[in-house]
């Protein structure tokens, strides 16, 4: 099993490793260096190779692999130990899992690099530290080793095994394993398909409530495992288990990455406590209280779903698992964040991409904007409908006039707008009551032009407008952020919203495709009248006035919204990275950086830094990919940067990740384990709210001519 790993930054592994890296492509090797010296820069010095000098730094010596030991390993390593000076050295104190340990035999190599035996490793996780001197309380370097664990129960004796209320921290009705099955390692795969030989253990968690649902979950085990583990999110409205081979977070997990289960790393996840998207599990009779279902999918089942995989992984090598993490993306993202306040004992490291913040009101953002756009006067409405569709569709119109405003801003006119703060700043009515004037038709209306009445709509709540509110939402929020104009102007409907009672309206964006079914279950049940809140009614009439809806969107906004104290998870020592896809039409990224300008004003940026990086991907869609709308415009840009590793890197090292990781699109060529990857376009994938500002010169597609500036 050859491992490679170059600290931390382009870590591979697996026994093709070796192979695989003499497959990758010249310019994905230089990528590769140049991301580590990318990160160098700044980074503390402990990533730094012995001998540089200056700081602390351990690893062990003579082995593939700094974070995994095979299963016969006797627990004596040879250790380096850098730092300042010899001085500095010999004052330093080794301790191994909590204990301090002597290292004999040592061999000095340089002025700021010695060499020594230690001995004791246990099979698992081992933490090793090192502390400057004997009164340091704060360790200076740090490493976790895991002599790999091999099962006492087999996988397939893990069938029908059950697990007491007891044993999760939630009130349940115990669970068991209603299948195990052996998954043979992989031979001949390319990397991200690269697994070793693994048990997938298929469990239900059984509800208290018994007219509410289980919850079903899977969990992955190696079977040679490092003694830790990754859960994963899921997404949309949830409603099923997510795949355990890779988290859905691909905008930080570029495909020549090894996946957490390929690194020895058990994986998990859970469907929230309900299978589809159908939606009678949210209708509750006795509501405020929310229903167990319901419950689950707001936060409980992501608890109920950690305690009972922790104690697979309990019943089955005896260990619970020293180092947990979760990844996820969009509602899997919103799940990350909510297991960072809710259940900060539980993780040390979290991944969110493109999370769902302030998601009581993403639900219903399109019937809100749909509300907004009806007219008729009879019954109260004096809307103005943008039209997304037919003669006048002004979608195109609206795009070009973004990118005639915004696509310079970046010191490059090539279509792509990498400044999205500036450009939303420009976009924000608030500062600029005149937002989309330029538009306004001089005469008879056409689709290259808006009337009054449409750039009031456009300029107003739900679009570029914040969205009011007479009443406090969680942490004590009055507003929902408007949209950037690039995907808030694109959330046009084909057809003029009106009110018709026993019709379903979708509109666009989240609420479009998935969130119609939690707004008709969750607003509707319960209204005079209705006895099925899927056809009997308009969701636009019940947006028409949020202060009736006021109790209603109070407790889903209570159960649902992000915290924005998140002390806790860094008193405990936990870390997390996030990313943000800048043109999101689905997940509204100004939602997101309100989100992180109100965790950062609470605790300060000095504190945030300690704990938590913030990334944003400019011009990207949900999920990672390039910017596109219906009328049939596409960019193409670089969507992928390794965040897996530097997470690992942080929580595991102590490593701080880079302040511009490279931002990557990949193409592939070849097949298996000869694939070859290809770098064809980069950026510096920059912290919020900075972005990569063209130099002014050299290929536009390569990360060195751009610089992170500020918007
Ligand atoms: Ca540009």
């Amino acid at each position: 099993m050859a491992k490679f790993r170059l600290y931390g930054l382009c870590r591979s592994s697996k026994s093709s490793m070796f192979r695989s890296l003499l497959n990758i492509s010249l310019p994905a090797i230089l990528a590769c260096v140049a991301t580590v010296l990318l990160a160098l820069t700044s980074l503390p010095a402990f990533a730094k190779p012995p001998g540089f000098g200056g700081d602390y730094g351990i690893e062990l010596v003579g082995v593939e692999d700094q974070y995994t030991l095979p299963p016969d390993f006797d627990g004596t390593v040879t250790i380096r130990v850098t730092g300042p000076g010899m001085g500095a050295i010999n004052s330093a104190v080794l301790k191994l899992n909590g204990k301090r340990v002597e290292w004999g035999h040592r061999i000095r190599e340089s002025a700021y690099s010695m060499t020594g035996i230690m001995s004791g490793l246990q099979p698992g996780d081992n933490l090793i530290q090192l502390y400057a001197d004997v009164k340091a309380t704060e360790p200076v370097a740090q490493l976790r080793t895991s002599i790999l664990l091999t099962p006492t129960i087999d996988c397939a004796s893990m069938a029908n095994q059950t697990f007491d209320p007891s044993e999760i921290g939630l009130p349940t009705g115990g669970a068991k394993i209603t299948l195990a099955a052996l998954t043979q390692a992989t031979t001949n795969q390319n990397i991200q398909n690269t697994f070793p030989q693994y048990c997938t253990l298929t469990g239900v968690i059984y509800p208290v409530d018994p007219s509410s649902l289980p919850i079903n979950f899977k969990v992955a085990i190696p079977t040679e495992w490092n003694q830790k583990s990754w859960q994963f999110g899921g997404g949309g409205t949830d409603g099923s288990v997510p795949g355990l081979t890779a988290p859905s977070t691909t905008a930080m997990l570029p495909s020549n990455v090894y996946r957490p289960l390929a690194l020895q790393y058990a994986t998990y996840g859970g469907d929230s406590g309900h299978s589809g998207f159908g939606s009678t599990w949210i209708d509750n009779p006795n509501f405020p209280t929310l229903s167990e279902s319901f419950q689950n999918f707001c936060y409980d089942a992501l608890k109920k779903t950690h305690d009972a995989a922790v104690a697979v992984m309990k019943r089955m090598y005896g260990r619970a698992p020293a180092v947990n993490y979760f990844a996820g993306q969009s509602q899997g993202g919103r799940e990350a964040l909510t297991v960072l306040w809710r259940y900060p004992q539980d993780y040390d490291g979290i991944m969110a991409q493109d999370f769902l913040a302030y998601f009581a009101n993403l639900n219903f953002n399109p019937q809100l904007q749909g509300s907004l756009q009806v007219n008729d006067p009879a019954s109260g409405y004096f809307g103005t409908w943008v039209p997304g569709g037919g003669t006048l569709n002004k979608t195109t119109t609206l795009r070009n006039y973004v990118l005639s405003q915004c696509d310079g801003l970046d010191n490059l006119p090539d279509g792509i707008i990498q400044n999205y703060k500036g450009c939303a700043n420009l976009f924000d009515p608030s500062p600029n009551p005149n937002v989309l004037g330029d538009l306004l038709c001089a005469g008879a209306e056409t689709s290259s032009c808006l009337t009054q009445g449409e750039i009031n709509t456009l300029r107003g709540p739900a679009f570029l407008g914040a969205v009011p509110y007479s009443y406090p939402l969680r942490d004590n929020e009055f507003s929902y952020p408007g949209w950037g104009p690039l995907e808030g102007l694109s959330l046009l409907t084909s057809t003029a919203p009106a009110l018709a009672t026993g019709t379903t309206y979708t509109g666009a964006g989240f609420g479009g495709f998935l969130g119609i079914a939690l707004v008709r279950e969750y607003f509707c049940y319960g209204l005079p009248g209705v006895t099925n809140p899927q056809t009997q009614c308009n969701v636009l009439e019940v947006f028409h006035n949020l202060n009736a809806q006021q109790q209603k969107i109070q407790v889903l906004s209570d159960a649902v919204d992000i915290d924005e104290d998140w002390s806790q998870f860094k008193a405990l020592g936990g870390k997390v990275i996030m990313d943000t896809s800048a043109a999101d039409p689905i997940s509204n990224p100004l939602a997101q950086f309100k989100l992180i300008d109100r965790v950062v004003e609470k605790m300060g940026q000095t504190a945030f830094d300690s704990f938590a990086r913030y990334y944003v991907s400019p011009m990207t869609w949900h999920g990672g990919g390039g910017y596109f709308t219906t009328d049939g415009f596409s960019v193409t840009v670089p969507t992928t940067a390794d965040l897996l590793n530097p997470m690992i890197a942080w929580v595991e090292r102590l490593v701080t990740p880079p302040d511009t990781p490279m931002q990557m699109r990949i193409t592939t060529s070849g097949s298996g384990s000869d694939t070859v990857y290809n770098i064809v376009q980069s950026r510096p994938l920059c912290r919020y709210p900075m972005y990569p500002r063209y130099n002014g010169s050299g290929d536009a597609n390569q990360a060195s001519n751009y610089t992170c500036t500020m918007p």
